[in-house]
C-alpha cells in the first residue's frame, strides 16, 4: 500500500480564504454545506488542478462560482475529489451526506451517547467534508448548526457564538466564528442535552475569559476539579511563558467513546471522560492528577500546536513533544518534580524504549508512513518531550523561555517544520545544534558505557565514556548525537563533591552537564582525595541507557547518599534489577535479599522521609522493563522471580509493613492534598507488600481497606490486590464492586481492567470470560483497552501464556475490531510487535497471529501498516 513520504513535499496549489459551515443534524443522515473562498497560491502552475480529500462522504451536489458542476466535470475516487480547471479564485460550494450514527472509526462527525462530537486530527474533516485536509491549509471558519431544540439544545463549535435563532419543525440553529485561521485538524463540533459547569478566569492583560465545561447530565458536579486544573494551566502559562488566552470563552466537552485522551480544537477541546470526571468516589489520586495533566496539555496546545503549527504531519513532535514536555513542567510546578520525573522515566522505560527496539521504531521525525494515525506514538510524544527537555538542560531555563517566545511570535499563524524551531532554539541559546538535530532523524536508544579510573597519586579521577545506537528498521549505522550527561561525584563520607575538569580554575559546582558529541570521550576530574562513587546521568538528562558496572554496594551507597532524588531510585531500582534478573537465571544468593531488604529499610528510616518518593523508591520494578534487560525473555519466569522477591520482602519486612500501613494511611475523611495523597500511596505500597505476607491478618486487612474506604485510590488499590486471589471474599469484593458501579463507565472500565491485570495464574481464563461479559463493548475504546489492552501490555505473563492462547485470543479480537475501529484496532497490535524480545517457541506463535492477521482480506490500512511492518 502506497506511503507517504517526506521528501515528497509540495506546498499546497491552493489556500481556503474562508469556509463557511452549515450542518443540518439528523437522527438519520446529516447534510453539510461547505461554501469555500480558495484562490491558487502563488507561484502555482495555473493549470494544477483542484483536489480536495474526501472519504466515506455521498457527496449530493457541487457548485463553482454558483454553476452546478456535473458528474463529468470532476472526478470522484475514494480518496477525493479532482477538478481539473478552475479559475485562480473561485466559490466551491460542497454539499455532502454523512451517517454519523453508523460512525464506528470515531473519526469524522460521529455519535457518542445522545450527542454528535467530531474528530478531525489527523485526517477526520475529510470525512465530512471534501476539503484540502493539511495542516498547512489555514482557513477562518464560520459553522451553523442547525439540529432538533429538545434533543440537541447546546449546539458548540470552534471561536464565539454570533447569532442563533428559530426554525421550523421544532429545530434551532447556532452560528460560531472563529476569528482565528486554522487548519481544518483543529475543527470541531458538538450538539447534545449537556449540563454546563460555568466559570471565568481574568488573565494577567485583565480580560475575563468564560470557561465552560459540557459533560452529559449524570456526570453534572465531577467537572470542579478540572475546572480548577484549568485556571491553574491558564495561570501557569502566562507566568512562564507569557501566554495569554487568546479567545473569549475556552469550551471543554467530555465525550465517553473516544479514540485519543483529548483533543486540542481550537476553543472547543473535547475530552475523553476519563481526563475530565473526577470524583473522590470514583477517581483515584492518579486520575486526578492526570486529569490535570491532560486539561494542561490540551491548553497549551493554544500556542504550541494551534497558533503554531505543523507544516506536513511528519513534524507531528513540533506541537506533541514540546506541549507533553510544558505539560511535564506545569506537573513538575504543582506537585514534586522529583515524583514527576520518576514517573516521566518509567513510562518512557515501559512504551518507548520497546518500540524504539521493536520493527516499528521511527525516528522522533519519521520520513514516511501509510496511515498517519499509527504515528501518534510513544516516540513523537515522549521521546519528543526527551528531545525538548534536552534543549532546555543545554541552553539553560532563560535562554529556552526566551527560545519558545521567539518561535511563537516569528511564526505566529504559521505552519512550520522542526527546523524552525531548531533553528530559533539555536539562534536564542548561541548555540550550534546542527548535530543534535540527529534526534530528530536517528531511531533507536543510544547506549552509554561508562569506565572510570582513579590516580590515587594525581588526584585525578577520569570517566569515559562511548556511545553507541543500534541499528533500527532502515538505519544500520548510526552517527553520535549530541547528549548532554547530567552527573555527579558522591565521596566516601556521602558528601557531594565539586567538580573540577582538567585545566579549569577551582570551582563549587557539585552536579555538571558533560556533553558528548562523539563516539568516545573522556573526561578527567582533578584535585580528588580519593576514588568517588560516581552518580550519573542525574535527573534522567538524556532518554539513553546507561551502563556502569556498579558493585551492589555502590548502589546500595547512592540510595542513600546521592544528592539528586531521581539517582536515588534509580540506584534503588537497578539494585532490585539485579536481585530479580538473578533470581530469573537461577541464581539465588542469600546476601541478596538482605541487601534489599536493609535499603529498603534505610528508606523508610531516612529521617526526611519523603513518603511519595519513598513509594516509588520502594515500588519493584516493572516486569516489562525486566524484560528488557535481558536478549530474550520469558514473561512467566519474569513474574515468578519478581513475585518471588516481593514475598521475601513482605516477610522479612512484615512487621515495618504493617507499622508503615498504620502510620501513613491519612486519618480523617479523603483531602486532595499533598500529604494526604502521599500518604495512601505509602500506605497502599506497605498494603502490597502485606498482600503478599501469606498471614491471614493481611488478607483481612486488604478486605477490610476494600469495604471501609471511602475514596476510590483505597478501594481501587485494595480490589486490585483482591483480584490477584480466587477465593470467596476477593470474589465477593468483585461482585460488590460490579453492582455499585455497573452504571458508571469509567469505574465498570476499572472493574474489567483489574481483572485483566490479575497476577492470578487463571488470568488468561478469566479476560476470556470477561470479553464475553455483557459489559464489554468492542465499540467503546475505553472499554477495550480496559480489558484488550490492559491485559496484552499490562499483564505480561499471561498474555505470553505458553500455550499462545493469549496471542489467538489478542489477534481474533484486532480482527473484529479493525472492522469496527481500525486506529484503536491498529494499537491493539502493538504488542505482537515486540517478538523479538521473547524466546524462540513464543516468537514463533506471535509471528503465526501476526501472520494470520496480515493475510485477512479487507485489513484497515492502519492495522496492515503495523503487521506488515512487524513481520518485515
Ligand atoms: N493532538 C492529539 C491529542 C493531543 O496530543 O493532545
Ligand atoms: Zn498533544
Amino acid at each position: 500500500r502506497a506511503a507517504v513520504k517526506l521528501s515528497d513535499y509540495t506546498p499546497p496549489a491552493f489556500r481556503v480564504e474562508h469556509i463557511d459551515l452549515y450542518f443540518s443534524l439528523g437522527e438519520e443522515y446529516t447534510r453539510v454545506r461547505s461554501r469555500m473562498r480558495l484562490c491558487r497560491a502563488e507561484g502555482t502552475d495555473p493549470h494544477t488542478p483542484l483536489h480536495l480529500d474526501g472519504e466515506a462522504l455521498e457527496l449530493e451536489a457541487l457548485y463553482l462560482d454558483g454553476q452546478a458542476l456535473a458528474i463529468d466535470d470532476y472526478l470522484l475516487t475514494r480518496q477525493g475529489l479532482t477538478i481539473e480547471r478552475v479559475p485562480d479564485r473561485f466559490e466551491l460550494e460542497v454539499h455532502t451526506l454523512l451517517r454519523p450514527q453508523d460512525n464506528t472509526a470515531l473519526s469524522g462527525l460521529y455519535r457518542s451517547g445522545g450527542m454528535f462530537c467530531t474528530q478531525c486530527e489527523a485526517e477526520g474533516f475529510r470525512r465530512i467534508t471534501y476539503y484540502p485536509d493539511r495542516p498547512d491549509v489555514l482557513s477562518r471558519f464560520t459553522t451553523t448548526i442547525e439540529a432538533d431544540r429538545e434533543r440537541y439544545p447546546v449546539l458548540l463549535s470552534n471561536g464565539n457564538a454570533v447569532d442563533r435563532g428559530e426554525s421550523e419543525g421544532g429545530r434551532h440553529w447556532v452560528r460560531w466564528d472563529d476569528p482565528w485561521p486554522k487548519p481544518s485538524y483543529l475543527f470541531a463540533l458538538v450538539a447534545g442535552d449537556l449540563h454546563c459547569h460555568r466559570d471565568r478566569y481574568r488573565t494577567a492583560s485583565g480580560r475575563d475569559v468564560q470557561l465552560a465545561f459540557y459533560v452529559e447530565h449524570a456526570n453534572a458536579g465531577r467537572t470542579g476539579h478540572a475546572m480548577e486544573s484549568l485556571k491553574r494551566a491558564m495561570r501557569w502559562d502566562e507566568e512562564t511563558y507569557g501566554l495569554e488566552y487568546d479567545l473569549d470563552i475556552y469550551m471543554v466537552v467530555a465525550v465517553g467513546d473516544f479514540n485519543m485522551g483529548a483533543m486540542e480544537n481550537k476553543g472547543l477541546n473535547i475530552f475523553n471522560t476519563q481526563y475530565v470526571l473526577a470524583s473522590p468516589e470514583t477517581a483515584t489520586d492518579a486520575d486526578f492528577e492526570a486529569v490535570e495533566a491532560v486539561i494542561g496539555h490540551e491548553y497549551f496546545h493554544n500556542y504550541t500546536g494551534n497558533r503554531v503549527t505543523c507544516r506536513d504531519w511528519f513534524q507531528l513532535s513540533l506541537k506533541e513533544g514540546l506541549t507533553v514536555f510544558r505539560e511535564q513542567q506545569f506537573s513538575e510546578a504543582m506537585g514534586s518534580p522529583a515524583v514527576q520525573r520518576i514517573q516521566q522515566v518509567r513510562l518512557l522505560r515501559s512504551a518507548q524504549f520497546p518500540e524504539d527496539a521493536s520493527p516499528m521504531a521511527h525516528p522522533v521525525r519519521p520520513d514516511a508512513y501509510v496511515e498517519i494515525n499509527n504515528f501518534y506514538t510513544a516516540t513523537v510524544y515522549i521521546k519528543g518531550a526527551e528531545v525538548i527537555r534536552m534543549y532546555h538542560t543545554l541552553l539553560g531555563d532563560g535562554a529556552f523561555r526566551n527560545g519558545v517566545r521567539r518561535y511563537l511570535e516569528r511564526f505566529d499563524g504559521q505552519a512550520v517544520t522542526i527546523e524552525d524551531f531548531l533553528q530559533t532554539m539555536a539562534e536564542t541559546g548561541g548555540r550550534d545544534l546542527t548535530q543534535f538535530g540527529r534526534w530528530y532523524t536517528q531511531a533507536g536508544t543510544p547506549r552509554l558505557r561508562v569506565r572510570d579510573a582513579f590516580d590515587a597519586d594525581a588526584g585525578r579521577y577520569t570517566l569515559r565514556v562511548v556511545q553507541e545506537c543500534p541499528p533500527t528498521p532502515g538505519q544500520p549505522a548510526k552517527q553520535p548525537f549530541h547528549i548532554p550527561l547530567a552527573m555527579g561525584l558522591v565521596g566516601r563520607d556521602g558528601q557531594a563533591l565539586p567538580l573540577r575538569l582538567a585545566g579549569e580554575p577551582e570551582g563549587q559546582a557539585t552536579t555538571r552537564v558533560l556533553e558528548l558529541t562523539r563516539s568516545e570521550q573522556a573526561f578527567v576530574f582533578e584535585g580528588l582525595a580519593e576514588r568517588p562513587v560516581p552518580s550519573l546521568l542525574r535527573g534522567f538528562s538524556a532518554p539513553v541507557i546507561l551502563d556502569y558496572d556498579y558493585s551492589d554496594d555502590d548502589l546500595a551507597f547512592l540510595l542513600t547518599h546521592d544528592s539528586d532524588a531521581f539517582a536515588r531510585w534509580e540506584a534503588g531500582q537497578q539494585l532490585a534489577v539485579r536481585v530479580i534478573l538473578r533470581r530469573v537465571h537461577g541464581e539465588r544468593r542469600e546476601e541478596d535479599l538482605d541487601k534489599l531488604r536493609r535499603a529498603f529499610a534505610g528508606v523508610l528510616e531516612h529521617p526526611g522521609l519523603d513518603a511519595s518518593l519513598a513509594a516509588e523508591a520502594l515500588a519493584l520494578p516493572q516486569e516489562t522493563y525486566l524484560a528488557q534487560q535481558l536478549e530474550q525473555a520469558d514473561p512467566v519466569a519474569i513474574r515468578a522471580a519478581r513475585e518471588g522477591v516481593r514475598a521475601e520482602l513482605a516477610g522479612a519486612l512484615a512487621a515495618t509493613w504493617r507499622t508503615v500501613y498504620s502510620r501513613y494511611r491519612p486519618q480523617g475523611p479523603w483531602r486532595l492534598e499533598p500529604a494526604a495523597i502521599a500518604g495512601r500511596r505509602l500506605a497502599n505500597l506497605a498494603l502490597g507488600y502485606l498482600a503478599a505476607t501469606g498471614a491471614a491478618e493481611d488478607d483481612e486487612r486488604v478486605e477490610r481497606q476494600y469495604h471501609q474506604a471511602d475514596n476510590m485510590t483505597d478501594s481501587l488499590a485494595a480490589l486490585s490486590l483482591l483480584a490477584d486471589r480466587d477465593d470467596a471474599a476477593a470474589q465477593a469484593a468483585l461482585d460488590d464492586f460490579h453492582q455499585r458501579w455497573r452504571h458508571v463507565p469509567l469505574v465498570l472500565d476499572k472493574w474489567f481492567r483489574v481483572q485483566a491485570m490479575s497476577r492470578h495464574p487463571g488470568a488468561l481464563a478469566r479476560v476470556q470470560s470477561l470479553l464475553r461479559h455483557p459489559d464489554f463493548d468492542l465499540h467503546n475504546p475505553n472499554r477495550v483497552r480496559s480489558v484488550i489492552g490492559a491485559f496484552a501490555q499490562g499483564n505480561p505473563a499471561a498474555f505470553h501464556d505458553s500455550s499462545g492462547e493469549g496471542y489467538r485470543l489478542l489477534a481474533d479480537h484486532i480482527l473484529r475490531l479493525d472492522t469496527l475501529n481500525p486506529q484503536v484496532a491498529a494499537r491493539m497490535a502493538l504488542p505482537l510487535s515486540k517478538w523479538q524480545r521473547y524466546d524462540l517457541p513464543r516468537q514463533q506463535i506471535m509471528k503465526t497471529e501476526l501472520q494470520r492477521i496480515a493475510e485477512a482480506p479487507s485489513l484497515s490500512n492502519d492495522v496492515y501498516e503495523v503487521v506488515s511492518r512487524s513481520l518485515e
